[in-house]
């Protein structure tokens, strides 16, 4: 079950593209959110390359795994990894919030391009996903339901709605993966809204509930296998993460979460991950 040290350095390598990824999207935009998707690459790119079964194959099967970004705004981390997965176009991703494009600065659902559901309106994502697992189980499919979410949607009440449903219909087929960053749009979350201990939390709603390093790529594959093994109790996988991760100068600095880099900046943060980017 554990990632050998050849598969360990792959997904590093393949983390450190959607970071350079992100950056070249925010970067050709002009405006974006390169923060939070940056310190979310590490735990998505296990989602992505070792768990969830959505590849160009199966991109149309109505029991394959479903994924929603409830953190919309963090989307330019999902659609390089889609274009990873060779769902995407390369070629797209540089018109990413361009006029037209498919991938706008939210997630617009697009059955073609395995786009699951739009969000941008935070704190929607688990209830929808919740209704995707309890689907799921009604169709005797055996898909997985993931969702992400944050410590900053998890100011949202909705949130909490959602968490009492899906204990109470014991959706065992339901992982959320909440980017703890200790930031969201105004500042650090202990001084704007301290939302506490979420693992607690959830919990305390009746989750099968753990906390782990979201940079470890290890800590992530076990707490999926396990979220995985769960039956009938939905998962909460609580990532402590650091925003801007990756990047000295963007590295916890809350002023990260919405602007893009200007040219100089980007190089730098280029240069910085080309040091450790895959071959
Ligand atoms: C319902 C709703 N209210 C407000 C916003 C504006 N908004 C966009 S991102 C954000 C902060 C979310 O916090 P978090 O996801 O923790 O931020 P990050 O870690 O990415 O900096 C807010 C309030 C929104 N998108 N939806």
């Amino acid at each position: 079950m554990a990632l050998s040290s050849e598969r360990r350095s792959e997904l590093q390598g393949i983390a450190t593209q959607v970071r350079r990824d992100i950056l070249t999207m925010v970067h050709a935009a002009g405006c974006g959110h390169p923060g939070g998707p940056l310190g979310m690459a590490d735990f998505m790119t296990v989602l992505f390359c070792e768990h969830l079964r959505l590849d160009p194959t199966c991109l149309h099967a109505p029991d394959r795994d479903r994924f929603i970004l409830s953190n919309g705004h963090t989307c330019a981390g999902y659609y390089s990894l889609l274009a990873i997965k060779g769902i995407i176009p390369r070629e797209e991703l540089v018109r990413f919030r361009k006029f037209g494009s498919p991938l706008q600065g939210h997630p617009h659902r697009n059955p073609d391009l395995g786009i699951d559901f739009s969000t941008g309106s935070l704190g929607n994502g688990v209830s929808v996903a919740t209704g995707m697992a309890i689907a799921a189980r009604a169709n005797g499919w055996d898909s997985q339901i993931y969702c992400t979410s944050s410590d900053g949607e998890s100011e949202e009440g909705q949130i909490w709605e959602a968490a009492t449903s899906a204990a109470h219909y014991g959706v065992g087929n339901l992982t959320v993966l909440v980017d703890f960053n200790d930031v969201q749009i105004d500042g650090h979350m202990h001084d704007v809204m301290n939302v506490r201990d979420l693992a607690q939390k959830y919990e305390a709603f009746g989750w099968h509930a753990v906390r782990i390093d979201g940079h470890d790529l290890d800590a992530v594959d076990d707490a999926l296998h396990e979220a995985k093994a769960e039956r009938y109790r939905p998962s909460a996988i609580i990532c402590r993460t650091v925003i801007g991760k990756g990047v000295s100068f963007m590295e916890d600095q809350p002023g990260w979460h919405g602007v893009a880099p200007n040219d100089e900046q980007y190089a730098q943060a280029m240069a910085e991950l080309g040091e450790t980017a895959a071959s």
